[in-house]
């Protein structure tokens, strides 16, 4: 056998040994590398005369020929090879049963799942929400909605003051969450339609306040906006909150600075054996507060009461939570206590739409 036979022999040889493409790769670069067995031969042509070089260089190159095919055949038998195994390793058996625990194990907070209710309810209607700082100042907090300096009903408000500042204001933490309105209305021209839901604050702690709480405001403002509109949103949103189809509400006089005038608003409902039930009944339960935009309101952010009317209202939070879903205390709320929470918590996934049902 030739030396060329003997050199080919051992290395298809090779080729058809390598057990993985590493070693196919090795073998390649020990034939055809720039130091391989192969290269070495055709480095010898330069050498030989001319004759001898025609033969030998035609006998080389066939030889050099064979081997690259013979490295790309065994390549693509071990890369199907390498294919199968992978997947035979990592087959999947979905029909096995779902695991418990992992993401499916937390629940989402009732005051979270009320403010995606609500959230729905008002977009529903042409609402967007408009959110701001928990921090305030007196300004926004007070003076802009008609709190006049020293009047009794920024006493009412217990609030948090933070110490003064280098200008000797107090910053406080907003007792409602009116002043995200009025920067609303400082910032954007008329028709305004927007919630405002967030945290709030206040000095009181019992069975039915916590210091930290809370709110749901709305504000509507444009040219024509009146009582009639403000009570058909108020009724289509108790609807849409209580699942139900009819519900009687009672309109009665009361007093905010802000608003002008000002009424306090409760549901019909029937109280039976510790449970509530809304759109029947002879009972009333109070859920919220509304009414006009004082003109002075308007005024303060910037809007000509002559041209420019609106209504706007409030309510709690926490309380129409405990109200829809049956959670007799509010304390357990702010505790973090995972007992409390999966018993009362919503499933991550269960987003509440119109459509499909808000507490489905
Ligand atoms: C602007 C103008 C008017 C917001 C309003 C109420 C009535 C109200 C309470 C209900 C229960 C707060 O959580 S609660 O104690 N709120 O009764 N809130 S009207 O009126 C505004 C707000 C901002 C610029």
């Amino acid at each position: 056998m030739s030396d060329l036979q003997t050199l080919e022999t051992e290395i298809l040889g090779q080729i058809s040994a390598a057990g993985d493409e590493p070693a196919l790769e090795s073998v390649r670069v020990a034939a055809l590398g720039k130091k391989g067995s192969v290269s070495a031969l055709l480095a010898t042509l330069g050498k030989m005369a001319p004759d001898e070089r025609k033969t030998a260089g035609a006998a080389i190159n066939a030889l050099k020929d064979r081997v690259a095919e013979a490295l790309a055949d065994r390549k693509t038998v071990l890369k199907g090879a390498a294919l199968e195994a992978r997947l035979a390793a990592e087959t999947l058996d979905v029909t096995l049963p779902v695991r418990s625990g992992g993401p499916d194990a937390g629940r989402i907070h009732p005051v979270s799942k009320v403010m995606e209710e609500l959230t729905e309810i008002f977009a529903d209607m042409g609402f967007s929400v408009a959110e701001g700082p928990d921090i305030e100042s007196d300004d926004y907090n007070f003076t802009k909605l008609n709190f006049p300096e020293g009047h009794p009903a920024r006493e009412m408000h217990d609030t948090f003051f933070f110490n003064p500042g280098a200008d000797g204001k107090r910053k406080l933490l907003r007792t409602h969450t009116s002043p995200v309105q009025v920067r609303t209305m400082l910032a954007q021209k008329p028709p305004i339609r927007v919630i405002c839901p967030g945290r709030t604050y206040r000095i009181d702690s019992d069975a039915t306040h916590t210091p930290q709480f809370h709110q749901v405001e709305g504000l509507v403002i444009d040219r024509t906006a009146n009582m009639g509109n403000l009570k058909w949103v108020l009724e289509e949103f108790c609807k849409a909150f209580f699942e139900v189809k009819n519900v009687k509400m009672r309109f009665r006089p009361s007093f905010f600075p802000f608003t002008e005038p000002s009424m306090e608003v409760d549901i019909q409902c029937r109280r039976q054996g510790g449970e509530i039930r809304f759109g029947e009944g002879e009972d009333w339960l109070e859920i919220l507060g509304c009414g006009m935009v004082h003109p002075n309101v308007l005024r303060n952010c910037g809007l000509d009461p002559e041209e420019f009317q609106g209504f706007a209202w409030g309510m709690g939070i926490d309380r129409i939570a405990m109200l829809k879903y049956g959670m007799p205390d509010l304390r357990p709320f702010f505790e973090a206590d995972v007992r409390w929470l999966s018993h009362y918590g919503f499933r991550p996934l269960d987003f509440p739409t119109l459509a499909g049902g808000l507490s489905a």
